[in-house]
């Protein structure tokens, strides 16, 4: 589907992105001439969700000032997703010691492996459907810089996409350690520019701790490992965001947290997820996710958002991330987790 940018575009009748459920003629006619001072456009935040209709959200900022600028679209939107609304404002709490998260599954039966990432942007540089190709390869520059001086277990390795074996690329993929390339929904926001200049991975030896450098985020902070063991991904996780913010500042806002490309992404940018083996709940979908929507749980495929899942096995995580903390964001993922095992038992 394409558009001409100009007039209010048209939505299939099967459209339930919450774009097309909160952009009216009316305000597309009141924000379609605003321009950021880094140039981005309303047509370029929404085009997204204009070109790929089967969106769940369809739109993306360019830079901070988008999330004020267009504002009577992403507040909606925002309030929707997140359940966050006008009045309400964003709290941090990276305190390990409130997380009560012991493995919900220590015999291995269910969860096969637990991530939990945070995306975060550099101060004072649009983000990445705005980004200049000077400005990417700046980021990509400073980001492995300061990665460089981690020691210990965060110790590793920055390989940049450019230039990377294709062997060595796809088996990152399937090992669901490294990005996809060519992803449609970041194609329309313009975060595919100049692929793959500018963009990489740096992982520690045993790739439990990782980074994204200028995928949808300018920095994808991961970490992983086998297992169900929450509570020591969650404080690795912790150390590297501690350690990487002595070297690099990053946006943040007072009402919406650290600032993301993506609006889901907003406040914490935190996804805290396992993959997880249920096959009989994924024989009873209703049940399913009537159990993730209590838990405030979004369901993936096993080869992240907008894939299927394979063998009964599930990407569970947090779907709210603002207006809540990181321990929120975690205890969220482990309540439903629980949830979940307990209900698969009794089937
Ligand atoms: P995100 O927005 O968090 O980066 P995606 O849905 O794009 O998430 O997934 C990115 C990659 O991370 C995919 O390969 C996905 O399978 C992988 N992934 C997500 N959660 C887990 C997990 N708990 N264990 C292993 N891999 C995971
Ligand atoms: N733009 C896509 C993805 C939305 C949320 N996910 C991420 C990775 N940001 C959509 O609207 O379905």
């Amino acid at each position: 589907m394409t558009w001409d940018h100009l007039s209010f575009p048209t939505f299939n009748q099967s459209c339930t992105s919450l774009l097309c459920r909160h952009l009216s003629k009316q305000l597309f006619q009141q924000l379609k001439s605003r321009v950021t001072k880094n140039g981005f456009t309303l047509a370029q935040a929404i085009n997204s969700g204009v070109v790929n209709q089967d969106s769940g959200v369809g739109v993306y900022a360019g830079d901070a000032e988008s999330y004020h600028l267009f504002n009577p679209l992403f507040d909606p939107i925002i309030a929707d997703y997140h359940g966050f609304s006008k009045t309400d404002s964003h709290r941090s709490d990276l305190d390990l010691q409130k997380l009560s998260a012991p493995n919900p599954d220590p015999d291995g039966q269910f969860i096969l492996s637990t991530r939990i990432r945070v995306g975060r942007n550099i101060t004072g540089l649009p983000l990445g459907p705005a980004i200049t190709k000077i400005q990417r390869n700046l980021v990509e520059s400073q980001v492995s810089g300061s990665l460089r001086n981690l020691t210990g277990e965060l110790a590793g390795t920055y390989y940049p996409l450019s230039g990377m074996d294709e062997a060595v690329r796809s088996q990152l993929i399937a090992d669901h350690f490294l990005f996809k390339a060519g992803d449609r929904f970041l194609d329309a926001a313009g975060l595919n520019r100049d692929w793959p200049e500018g963009r990489g991975i740096f992982h520690n030896r045993d790739k439990t701790f990782l980074v994204w450098v200028n995928e949808e985020d300018q920095l994808r902070i991961i970490s992983m490992q086998q297992g169900g063991d929450i509570e020591t991904v969650f404080s690795r996780l912790l150390k590297a965001v501690v350690e990487i913010e002595k070297t690099v500042s990053f946006m943040f806002d007072s009402r919406l947290g650290y600032l993301t490309s993506c609006p889901t992404n907003l406040g914490t940018a935190m996804r805290a997820s396992v993959h997880i083996r249920l096959p009989l709940l994924a024989d009873d979908m209703p049940i399913f996710k009537d159990i993730a929507d209590s838990y405030h749980l979004q369901i993936r495929g096993i080869d992240g958002e907008h894939s299927e899942s394979k063998s009964g096995i599930f990407d569970i995580s947090n779907k709210r991330r603002l207006g809540i903390t990181e321990v929120d964001c975690v205890q969220d993922m482990y309540d439903g987790v629980v949830a979940l095992i307990s209900r698969e038992k009794e089937l």
